[in-house]
């Protein structure tokens, strides 16, 4: 048996904890090996600094995804986030229709939070993740996210339980696509998310207790566990528990030390609530 595989197309933030810098080590803790596609190089991610520098690496994608396939790679997932430009749609989408396979594709419709659009995403970017959103298996939006995807103002989007089925429902390509909609909260005091699964065509809230601060960074770590989790075989909701209490934890522990929000959240000593244990060199082979 060989380790599970994700292409796992994010930017890397050299500081401030999110993309890859979460992705990476996330997916090994959970026992998946992640072959990172890069989309940008950034200093630092966009929220919370100044003068942050950004080299856009959409030249070198098809070039990495085209070595990939003559190498007659398989993942067992594809998965996508943050982009570095409007060229990017297409060429993630390629890579998506190209190593697809039979795993399955998570697009973190990644474009803004709390009600903003990110700084360095375009409308046509925006547009754009839209349909990129359309080839994906399951979709992770946040609440602003949601809104852009469905073309209405975030101030519109229906609140409380209801509402968050709803907008999960409508989401859904009319059931052909999953959706984990994130930072869903169902009542007073508790956050997590709504979850509608195309293979049973449920929608079920997966809530939590809410840390009262907000955080940068928690929707590439929640992804990324419910990639994993995925890939290790977990059906969504089960897939989107171990996501939602992986986040909490996090919160916890950020909030407990105070961390600044721009550098994400506390989650390395946490890393070990990922992992299997193991009891031999050879655990799983026979
Ligand atoms: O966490 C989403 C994200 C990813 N990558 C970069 C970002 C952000 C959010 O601000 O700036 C570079």
């Amino acid at each position: 048996m060989t380790t599970p595989c994700v292409a796992a197309i994010h930017d890397m933030s050299g500081f401030g904890r999110c993309s890859l810098t979460v992705a990476i080590p996330i997916l090994s803790a959970m026992g998946v090996q992640c072959c990172p596609l890069p989309t940008a190089f950034l200093s630092t991610h966009t929220g919370g600094f100044e003068g942050f520098t950004f080299l856009d690496m959409t030249d070198e994608m098809p070039k990495a995804a085209r070595h990939w396939k003559s190498l007659g790679l398989h993942f067992s997932a594809v998965y996508s986030g943050f982009l570095g430009s409007a060229r990017q749609i297409t060429i993630v989408a390629d890579i998506i229709r190209d190593f697809r396979g039979d795993g399955v594709v998570v697009v973190d419709p990644v474009m803004g939070d709390g009600g903003a659009v990110y700084r360095t995403y375009t409308p046509e970017m925006c547009a754009g993740m839209t349909h990129l959103a359309e080839q994906a298996d399951v979709i992770t939006p946040n609440l602003t996210e949601a809104a852009l995807l469905l073309g209405i103002p975030y101030e519109k989007l229906p609140t409380g339980e209801a509402g968050c089925c709803a907008i999960a429902e409508q989401l859904s390509l009319e059931g052909r696509r999953s959706v984990v909609l994130t930072g869903a909260s169902v009542e007073k005091g508790s956050t997590g998310a709504m979850c509608f699964d195309a293979s049973t065509g449920r929608t079920e809230a997966i809530q939590t207790r809410r840390v009262d601060r907000e955080f940068h960074g928690t929707g590439d770590v929640f992804s990324s566990v419910l990639t994993g989790a995925l890939v290790q075989g977990k059906s969504l909701t089960e897939a989107a528990r171990a996501a939602v209490e992986f986040v909490r934890a996090c919160a916890e522990r950020t909030a407990a030390i105070n961390l600044p929000m721009r550098e994400g959240v506390d989650f390395e000593p946490l890393l070990g609530l990922l992992a299997k244990p193991v009891s031999s060199p050879l655990d799983g082979l026979v």
